[in-house]
């Protein structure tokens, strides 16, 4: 059956701001309170997709959410009018404007973390599965599962070919961070293989190797687990490797921030997971001889560097003739080590011939690179042809975009700004005017 990746980027909505929310993600800390530009992200963002598209390669485009969230901040017990909740919210006695800043992020720009996907030909009933993520382990995070849910089941409405199930219930045991620890990998006349990495467990004794001491592992094993129940995955075909504790501890607040793989290739570092050797051995048994592996050890690329310069959390896309391109945030070029080890990569003698670098710094200083801000999703021609939103990049839905986003958006965004009333205002219009381009119909709360 012909198939085709899609990369569904998220678009950065018009709150995109530092507001420093996520413990454990050393570029969300570094770069808390800084202006933001909420036009230039999405601009860059747009960028981004139009050069996947230029390469060949499928693109499509998922919307921002409501921020801020009145709803949320309705549901803390804040009372009255629009105005007076986002007053009451911006000077709270106890927690002054935390409330304000996460009901405000825009965080639903890294669609990796959207939702987990399972393509219709590794399912066992043939649906194509999607398990939007509860997002449970950062509150302001956990916010976007709701819309995830509508906006995914607005586009993949087809219930004959899709199966857009519910977020993972129950609070933090089942905590699931969506595609960011999920990694599909596959090889010519051989199954998929599916790494559903995790960093602690819920239920019984804590792992053998141990958890992490410093920042919060994210993902529980029980998640992981349940994921591949949901999408039907065979149980030969799903490894749940451990997130390396010491990984985490240095920054790797998910798996895609030290490891990426496409096809038969995986690039990766040695503090992604526990036991490497074990797993990579495990991957040429399933996967073949053709099976690739980019191992770069703490000596080669030090995890300090790894994780400020983001060389794994590229994208490595199949181009149209079968070679594959990496896709690389500006940061991993201007990394000497970063840039050494991707260009090992290149001038190997394996399947991936080149290395492209773009400039999504708005995004990467709050730990979001290339592979954080899409969701990949294999859809073959007939779940393609199911999709009626017009959520598939083209020329004049990018043209139509950046007019948008230029319309609507501020080109400077500092914390003080979130509690004017007028940008909930501006964007509950804006993203009014979003669902009719994208033909998604009725998506948020201020549409009901
Ligand atoms: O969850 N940053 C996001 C970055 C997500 C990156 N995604 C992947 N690695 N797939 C997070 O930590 C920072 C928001 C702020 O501080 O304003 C934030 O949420």
């Amino acid at each position: 059956m012909p198939a085709r990746e899609y990369n569904f980027d998220g678009l950065v909505g018009p709150t995109h701001n530092y507001a420093g929310l996520s413990h454990g993600n050393v570029a969300s800390l570094a770069h808390s309170g800084q202006p933001a530009s909420p036009r230039g992200a999405a601009l860059q963002g747009l960028a981004k997709m139009r050069f996947v598209a230029s390469l060949g390669v499928g693109q499509a485009v998922l919307p921002p959410h409501e921020r801020p969230s009145l709803r949320t901040l309705r549901r803390l017990g804040f009372r009255g009018s629009d105005e007076e909740v986002l007053a009451q919210a911006a000077r709270d006695p106890e927690l002054k404007d935390q409330l304000l800043r996460i009901s405000s992020s825009a965080a639903a720009m890294w669609t990796a973390n959207a939702a987990t996907c399972i393509p219709s030909a590794d399912a066992a009933d043939g649906r194509l599965h999607l398990i939007p993520a509860n997002l449970t382990a950062m509150f302001h995070r956990s916010l976007e599962a709701e819309t995830t849910a509508r906006v995914l089941r607005a586009i993949f409405a087809d219930g004959k070919k899709f199966e857009v199930h519910d977020p993972l219930p129950g609070g933090g045991h089942f905590a699931d961070e969506g595609a960011a620890n999920h990694t599909r990998l596959f090889a010519a006349d051989r199954e998929a293989v599916h790494l559903l990495a995790w960093g602690r467990c819920a239920f019984g004794d804590p792992p053998p190797g141990g958890e992490p001491s410093v920042y919060p592992a994210r993902q529980t094993r029980e998640a992981s687990h349940a994921l591949a129940r949901l999408g039907q995955v065979d149980g030969a075909r799903a490894l749940f490797p451990q997130q390396h504790p010491i990984g985490i501890d240095a920054g790797a607040f998910h798996t895609d921030v030290l490891a990426v793989g496409n096809g038969n290739v995986l690039l990766l570092h040695e503090l992604a997971f526990l036991e490497v050797a074990a797993l990579l051995d495990k991957l040429r048994a399933l996967l073949g001889e053709s099976f690739v592996a980019f191992l770069a050890t703490e000596r080669e690329l030090p995890v300090v560097s790894a994780v400020a310069a983001y060389p794994f959390n590229s994208q490595l896309l199949t181009l149209p003739d079968g070679s594959m391109t990496i896709l690389a945030p500006e940061e991993a070029r201007e990394d000497p080590r970063a840039r050494a080890f991707l260009q090992r990569v290149i001038e190997s003698d394996g399947p991936v011939k080149s290395a492209h670098h773009l400039d999504l710094r708005e995004s990467m200083e709050n730990g979001g690179g290339p592979a954080c801000l899409r969701q990949r999703i294999v859809l073959q021609d007939g779940e393609r042809s199911a999709i009626e939103a017009r959520v598939f990049w083209d020329e004049p839905l990018g043209a139509e975009l950046e007019a948008w986003v230029s319309r609507h958006y501020r080109d400077r965004l500092v914390g003080e700004d979130l509690a004017d009333p007028r940008l909930a205002r501006e964007n509950m219009q804006a993203l009014d005017e979003l669902t009719r381009i994208l033909r998604i119909g009725s998506v948020y709360d201020f549409q009901k």
